[in-house]
């Protein structure tokens, strides 16, 4: 049982050794680019390079995040663990779209 567990952990850790990590940034109220194909268990780092507070949430069923409004010149990284086409929004700007298809 003890054997079991540590294997669990070692394949745990081994994930994130081959995730990617993809760049987004905020710039003019939208996202750049604004549509992004990546693989599951990558993950997107979304920067602020507006004047303004941005953020991203995502709330489909059995995936979701809402992050804490970032700042200019401030960052956020989120994993995609689930495959599918999702869209990711700025709660404080409702025109914001990125589109994300996970394979
Ligand atoms: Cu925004």
């Amino acid at each position: 049982m003890k054997a079991l567990f540590a294997v669990g952990l070692l394949l745990a850790q081994a994930i994130p050794a081959f995730a990617a990590d993809h760049l987004i940034v905020q710039q003019g109220r939208r996202f750049h680019p604004g549509d992004i194909t990546i693989a599951k268990g990558d993950t997107l780092t979304v920067t602020n390079n507006d004047q303004f507070i941005h953020q991203i949430f995502l709330n489909v069923s059995g995936f979701s995040f809402d992050t804490a409004e970032k700042s200019p010149g401030q960052n956020v990284t989120e994993a995609f663990t689930v495959a599918g086409t999702f869209q990711v929004r700025c709660h404080i700007h409702p025109k914001m779209l990125l589109t994300v298809h996970v394979n």
